[in-house]
């Protein structure tokens, strides 16, 4: 069954350009400019942290929290948007420094559940019952400062509290290996399919994959994504290219390695993707030395990239394909997959 492609990005994706090296090298824009963008390059849905749908969030009463929420949501229909999901950002605060669900202070790892309740909320504000976890700081810089096992059970703990504050919600938790952290407790898919099976509601728990962060673990990222269809688990992606074991670059979909890229969108299709409401999410960069306009073209590209990849899977001889397979002749199959991809006819 072939899949159904929409896609979505967060607000984080049109970025001014600091790195932890240096200052920002293009002026913000103010979320309500970036809402039009979204339709304008070929996007349907908004990916949010909790704070960029209600920024400064933790100096608002709740209901303060709720009316700022809804009123992004009126945004959203204005401009025919929908929201994808939040994602409480445990990374930032003074309390998270030492992590969110796995700080050993026990008034931070409240502060980090509060919070993510209150993601739950905003959810529901913005319309939608996808929770995103990446779990930034859930690690270590060295291995003695936690126990690992009493991490995992801490986040497995924190999550409860999600899923029994609402029983519509669904959770999807982003796998990485590193980055901020030295170690992370749940560093690829595998991890987070294991951490659902230890929750109140594993059948609500699944995961959001991405390309950059299975690279960083040394994988491949359409096998990640085969693993967690065959698990059902898989309910997003964010897709994006990664130039090998290095710091996560968010480059462009399909940029460094389009076989790669190739082989990701081929799986996706393979199997139905998209046909029950998952999104296509491109959660990519402008690279630093972008000036500011054309600092958009990562999106548009990445999207475009996207959609030709979709193109040139469908357009392969599947018998050909099919019988190369039967024959074990891989050298062929090798042949066939790089003709398609340097523009020879199949
Ligand atoms: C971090 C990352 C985040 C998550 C959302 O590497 O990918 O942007 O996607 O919190
Ligand atoms: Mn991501």
């Amino acid at each position: 069954m072939a899949g159904t492609f929409r896609f979505t990005f967060g607000p984080w994706n049109i970025h001014e350009g600091a790195d932890p090296f240096g200052p920002t090298v293009r002026p913000a824009i103010a979320f309500e400019k970036k809402l039009p963008l979204y339709r304008e390059l070929g996007f349907e849905g908004v990916q949010f942290h909790d704070d960029d749908a209600v920024p400064n969030l933790n100096q608002l009463a709740p209901a303060q929290v709720l009316a700022a929420a809804k009123d992004v949501r009126r945004q959203l229909d204005a401009h025919g948007l929908t929201a994808e999901f939040v994602a409480p950002r445990l990374w930032e605060d003074p309390r998270t420094i030492d992590g969110g669900y796995t700080a050993n202070d026990p008034a931070c790892r409240q502060y980090a559940i509060d919070r993510s309740r209150q993601a739950v909320d905003i959810a529901n504000a913005l319309g939608t019952k996808l929770i995103v976890l990446w779990l930034a700081r859930e690690g270590t810089y060295l291995r003695e400062a936690k126990d690992s096992k009493v991490a995992v059970e801490r986040i497995a703990a924190a999550i409860d509290v999600l899923l029994k504050h609402d029983p519509e919600i669904r959770i999807a938790i982003e796998a990485k290996p590193n980055e901020p952290m030295d170690h992370t407790y749940i560093p690829t898919t595998g991890h987070a399919i294991g951490l659902a099976a230890l929750t109140v509601a594993p059948e609500r728990v699944g995961v959001v994959i991405e390309s950059a962060h299975a690279i960083l673990a040394g994988l491949d990222p359409s096998d990640e994504m085969g693993y967690a269809l065959a698990c059902k688990k898989l309910w997003s992606v964010h897709l994006n290219d990664q130039n090998g074991l290095k710091f996560d670059e968010d480059r462009a979909f399909g940029a460094v390695d389009l076989r790669r890229a190739l082989n990701q969108v081929r799986i996706l299709d393979a199997h139905g993707y998209g046909n029950h409401g998952e999104w296509v999410g491109l959660d990519v960069k402008a690279i630093r030395t972008q000036k500011p306009e054309a600092a958009l073209k990562h999106l548009r590209n990445s999207r475009a990239v996207f959609l030709r990849l979709l193109e040139l899977s469908r357009g392969i001889s599947q018998t050909r394909w099919a019988e190369l397979v039967a024959d074990r002749d891989y050298e062929e199959l090798d042949m066939l997959i790089l003709d398609a991809l340097m523009g020879a006819k199949g």
